[in-house]
């Protein structure tokens, strides 16, 4: 365990338990230094501890704290659940561990969290800038919160607080009422819960955006996105990463078409080291997240097409560099494949023909975010 970094920490760490003691509407914001320090079981006994506190993740750090726990509210910033914006701006203690707090997790710079009764745990001292800061690894500060909080009287509140599940299944998944054209919200309730446990990497486009918002995770470092840069082309080769990383078991890219022609060349890579890899091109024939945004930011027809007159059929290009190639157009065929796929060895692509109309919320907030702060 790595030491608290500053003298005096103890009596910071008591005003903290005092105030996480007496709080009515507590909310902890979980960033990805959570998950660097491993704290997840932490956080875990946090929520027992004190009975209304609500879990928060940051983008970046989806699974930290499990999304379907009574006390998950979802992701707070850049895609993220209602719920989890409400839980902050109703907070009379906000408890924020290990995130910089930039624009995508700080949910486009929300005024509560440089307002009062903000303690904030980071092993960064330029990044502590709150009411309470206290700086060390985030494990080490929760455990010690933790060990107060045990030692003292109880919290206040006597229930658990029962939040709406953060991520609702799709109710249609199961009947296949999505025929012909995948719907986003039904795809990503299947990959939730058929993959719940396999590392997921996003690219940027709608499928980093519909993953924050769709895709449930219950463990941590399931997640892998692109986030601050936001390159394009990040996910195929993090995928392959991540299953080498992992002695060459399964883990699942989630990707745009344009994205997958950037660096779907790699996928040759996977087939040659024979990893069992699960490429989910979201097939939307164009750069839709540009398409879309630019429409939104600027009215339709106000940027060149961002359309293809030609749609790549990527089972054929998955087959043509030596991996299983399907062409998916409803979620009960893409449950069973994904099903299949898991049970394979070698790379599995989907070409999964997903619903156009269907816009991610993130791009009409972010938008709405940047007008008003007239950044646009
Ligand atoms: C390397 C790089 N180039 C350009 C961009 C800007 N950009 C963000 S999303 C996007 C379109 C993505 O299209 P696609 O991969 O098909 O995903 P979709 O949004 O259509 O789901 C572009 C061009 C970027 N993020 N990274
Ligand atoms: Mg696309």
């Amino acid at each position: 365990m790595r030491p608290l970094r500053e003298p005096g920490e103890i009596s910071t760490l008591e005003q903290a338990a005092e105030w996480l003691r007496d709080a009515e509407a507590p909310v902890c914001l979980a960033g990805r230094g959570a998950l660097r320090s491993k704290a997840s079981d932490s956080l875990l006994r946090l929520v027992a501890r004190v009975p209304r506190l609500q879990v928060a993740s940051t983008p970046g750090a989806k699974g930290v704290f499990p999304e379907d726990h009574p006390q998950a509210v979802g992701v707070f910033g850049f895609a993220g659940h209602a719920a989890a914006e409400r839980a902050v701006r109703e907070a009379d203690v906000v408890l924020v561990v290990g995130t910089r707090l930039y624009e995508q997790s700080s949910n486009h710079f929300d005024a509560r969290l440089s307002g009062p009764r903000v303690i904030r745990i980071d092993i960064d001292p330029t990044h502590t800038a709150a009411s309470l800061p206290i700086v060390g690894d985030a494990d080490t500060v929760l455990s010690a919160l933790l060990r107060l909080l045990n030692a003292g009287r109880a919290p206040a509140g006597t229930r658990k607080v029962a939040a709406p599940r953060a991520i609702p299944p799709f109710e249609g998944a199961a009947s296949g009422a999505c025929d012909r054209l995948v719907l986003p919200h039904a795809l990503f309730s299947v990959l939730g819960r058929v993959a719940a446990d396999i590392p997921i990497s996003a690219d940027a486009g709608h499928s980093m955006c519909f993953c924050i918002e769709w895709l449930e995770r219950i463990a941590p470092n399931t997640l892998d996105l692109s986030l601050d840069f936001g390159s394009m082309g990040f996910a195929l080769p993090a995928a392959i990463g991540s299953s080498l990383a992992r002695a060459g078991k399964h883990a699942i890219c989630v990707v745009g078409d344009a994205a997958m022609l950037m660096s779907g060349g790699e996928l040759h890579t996977a087939v040659e080291l024979e990893l069992p890899l699960i490429v989910v091109v979201l097939n939307n024939a164009g750069a839709a997240m540009v398409e879309n945004g630019s429409a939104v930011l600027y009215g339709p027809n106000q940027v060149p097409d961002a359309n293809y007159r030609h749609r790549v059929n990527f089972a054929a290009y998955a087959r043509a560099l030596g991996a299983h190639g399907e062409v998916v157009c409803d979620c009960q065929h893409f449950a069973e494949q994904l099903a299949f796929a898991l049970r394979r060895e070698t790379p599995s692509v989907f070409d999964v023909q997903i619903d156009p109309s269907v816009v991610p919320s993130a791009i009409r907030d972010r938008a709405r975010r940047m007008w008003q702060r007239g950044e646009s």
